[in-house]
């Protein structure tokens, strides 16, 4: 036994990060949004709003993501058929909007600093796509799990999964495998100390343009809806 053992900082991008998001997760968790999610007060309008900025997100994301896919500190991390929301989120939207969705749709400016980030890291840096990919899609494998089961009974939607295509992972079987298979992808990228902490830095950040999307969405209502906040579906 040493004591000093337990003092060391990790070194692991995957411990690195887990450990550098604690804090800025669990603000995340704590947004009025997302506590009404998880009670099942769900209301649809608001649904439907989250899945347009995820649309927007993952749109971004996935195609800074394919232009990179060859890069060094990316390519250990390309698992587009395991992975990639963009499509499931489409068809959700379909199913919400129907037919002519793209031209009910619009991104808000909170999207849009989270997409003109994602954009900008795309082209600038693209080691720091890590941090957004390691965000939205470990968040998706593990809390968005228990998502799926609440607004599937909150909104009522039909058991054959439409409208829930989002949270659906088809190719991969086992999300808790999944992961880690892709932690210890990420513990095997070639990254010198500095830019782990700089994948840190920007996974912190995009955590806060999630907490600073689902604030928008929320807000949203009180601007956009007569019904203001009467109806919980
Ligand atoms: Fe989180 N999450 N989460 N989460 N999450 C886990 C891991 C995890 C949970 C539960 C859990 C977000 O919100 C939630 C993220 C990212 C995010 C568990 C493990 C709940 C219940 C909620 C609330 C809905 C949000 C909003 C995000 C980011 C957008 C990541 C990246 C991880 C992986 C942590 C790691 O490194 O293992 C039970």
């Amino acid at each position: 036994y040493r004591d000093s053992d337990e003092h060391l900082l990790p070194t692991d991008l995957s411990e690195m990060l887990a450990a550098g998001t604690k804090e800025v997760h669990e603000k995340a968790e704590n947004t009025e949004f997302v506590k009404d999610f998880l009670r099942g007060r769900i209301r649809k309008e608001l649904f439907k709003l989250g899945h347009v900025a995820l649309f927007f997100t993952y749109s971004a994301m996935e195609e800074q993501i394919e232009r990179n896919k060859e890069h060094p500190h990316l390519a250990a991390l390309y698992f587009p058929h395991e992975l990639h929301r963009r499509d499931a989120l489409a068809r959700d939207l379909q199913y919400f909007y129907s037919e002519g969705w793209q031209n009910q749709i619009s991104v808000s400016p909170a999207t849009q600093r989270y997409v003109e980030r994602i954009q900008q890291i795309g082209q600038d840096e693209p080691a720091l796509l890590v941090a957004h990919a390691y965000t939205r899609y470990m968040g998706d494998l593990s809390g968005g799990q228990v998502l799926r089961k609440v607004a599937q009974r909150a909104m009522k939607l039909p058991p054959t999964g439409e409208g829930l295509n989002f949270y659906q992972f088809d190719g991969i079987h086992s999300a808790k495998a999944f992961k880690q298979l892709y932690r210890s992808r990420m513990n095997e990228l070639e990254l010198d100390t500095h830019t782990k902490q700089k994948i840190v830095e920007e996974a912190i950040l995009a955590f806060q343009f999630n907490v600073e999307v689902s604030s928008a969405v929320e807000q949203s209502w009180c601007f956009s809806c007569d019904l203001k906040r009467v109806s919980y579906l």
